[in-house]
């Protein structure tokens, strides 16, 4: 991706150009604005946040419509921000026709909420965890972690970002408006064929794993961000 400064490029241009396949539905010239996900600060919503695991269709490449699953929408998921010292209620429905998990990576509760491969959430259920948020300030994230469907459902975006913030962190100065200066930037690495999202499969992926084709950065190849002419904060998380 690339960062402008008042129309002055901050830093390189695509971190990967992807197959040719793929050059053929975007070029760097065509690139968008990078998304940002909306911010859900659970003060701003009385200590409850709901999130719905949806199936749905993403357009990443023009013309090309691909199968994907989100919270809330239909890729990825909104910026969760929680605050030291709270306990926040999360309400996760889950819209999907399979079953799922939330699981929330980094964040430091009791086993029971942690949303781990058997805490499942059948389709048409609800779940609902209080979360008491007793750790320093951290950039982490939530994505499904249900048994056996784990990478299918994240490999198709069940994945968000989530911030754990304190009083400590806030008197350093660092910048601080969400989606201006203070970046989320959620990295994915998929394989698509002809601008559509596919989901490796076979004996090779199940042994070696899979490296895709094209890097997102929150949904989009090879977006730009527009920032300020100033320090500029990147929450870097591997999606
Ligand atoms: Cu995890």
């Amino acid at each position: 991706m690339t960062f402008l400064s008042r129309r002055t490029v901050l830093a390189g241009g695509g971190l990967l150009l992807g197959a040719a396949c793929t050059r053929r539905f975007a070029t760097p010239d065509q690139a968008g604005t990078l998304p940002i996900p909306r911010l859900l600060d659970a003060r701003d919503h009385g200590q409850r946040i709901g999130l719905r695991a949806q199936e749905g269709e993403t357009t990443f490449f023009p013309g090309r419509r691909s199968a994907t699953m989100g919270y809330n929408g239909s890729y990825l998921g909104p910026t969760l921000r929680v605050h030291r010292g709270d306990d926040v209620t999360v309400t996760v429905s889950n819209n999907l026709s399979a079953d799922t998990t939330v699981h929330w990576h980094g964040l430091l509760v009791p086993g029971e909420l942690d949303g781990s491969p058997h805490q499942t959430i059948s389709p048409g259920e609800t779940w609902r965890p209080t979360l008491p948020i007793r750790q320093p300030a951290a950039t982490l994230f939530y994505h499904s972690h249900a048994h056996g469907r784990t990478a299918e459902q994240v490999y198709a975006g069940l994945a968000g970002l989530l911030f754990v913030t304190d009083e400590e962190e806030q008197g350093l100065g660092l910048p601080s408006d969400y989606g201006v200066d203070d970046l989320p930037i959620l990295i994915q690495d998929r394989q698509f064929v002809d601008g559509r999202l596919v989901l490796p499969a076979g004996m090779m992926v199940a042994l070696d794993g899979r490296r895709g084709n094209v890097i997102l950065v929150n949904g989009a190849y090879n977006p730009r961000a527009d920032v300020p002419r100033s320090l500029v904060r990147l929450r870097l998380v591997n999606g």
